[in-house]
């Protein structure tokens, strides 16, 4: 039985609907035995809190390092309300790892402040391949889901603050 405690997917706060929302998936074909999974997560997390197969548009690119183009030609070429990059980047015997993992961070960093988009970071970064079957449908939880529940998060949000949306709620009304 999976302890839930240890399962880094278990969330234990109220999801908002992800029924009007659209959601981008750019996914690395590099370590793909372990991104199918990430995606099948992301995938059935979404339609679990309401997203229509029809509002997820999935595009694959090769490797990690191409995550950003992708995101960025999600923003310019669609109405997607976030994307969410999935990847897996498994620690060798080069530099590689730590270039990989720089790029798709500083890009999606940069494409999310620049696009004012959330921009899903769910890319695995390991050691070893063990440790990445674990998080993606393994023991501890699956990287999917939870990409997947923040891109649900961050757009509710985004739609919450929007200054048109009069659906302001301030919560922390005690702080000064
Ligand atoms: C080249 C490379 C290497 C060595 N390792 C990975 C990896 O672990 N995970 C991943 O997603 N992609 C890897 N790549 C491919 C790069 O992301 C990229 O596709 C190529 O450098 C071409 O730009």
């Amino acid at each position: 039985m999976i302890d839930l405690k240890k399962n880094l997917s278990y969330i234990d706060v109220e999801i908002p609907s992800a029924k009007d929302m659209k959601f981008g998936i750019a996914v690395a074909n590099w370590n793909n035995q372990i991104t199918d999974k990430l995606l099948e997560g992301a995938v059935n997390t979404l339609l679990k809190y309401g997203c229509s197969e029809e509002n997820i548009i999935i595009k694959r690119v090769p490797g990690t390092f191409e995550l950003t183009l992708c995101a960025q030609l999600f923003a310019e070429n669609t109405d997607v309300d976030a994307v969410i990059a999935l990847g897996c980047v498994i620690q060798g015997d080069t530099r590689h790892f730590d270039f990989i993992c720089q790029s798709v961070t500083e890009g999606l960093t940069q494409l999310t402040i620049t696009w004012d988009m959330p921009m899903i970071f769910g890319v695995l970064t390991t050691n070893t391949l063990e440790q990445a079957q674990d998080r993606c449908g393994g023991k501890l939880g699956n990287k999917g889901d939870e990409a997947a529940v923040t891109a649900i998060q961050m757009v509710a949000l985004q739609k919450d603050l929007r200054r048109d949306s009069g659906n302001m709620i301030i919560e922390d009304e005690g702080v000064n």
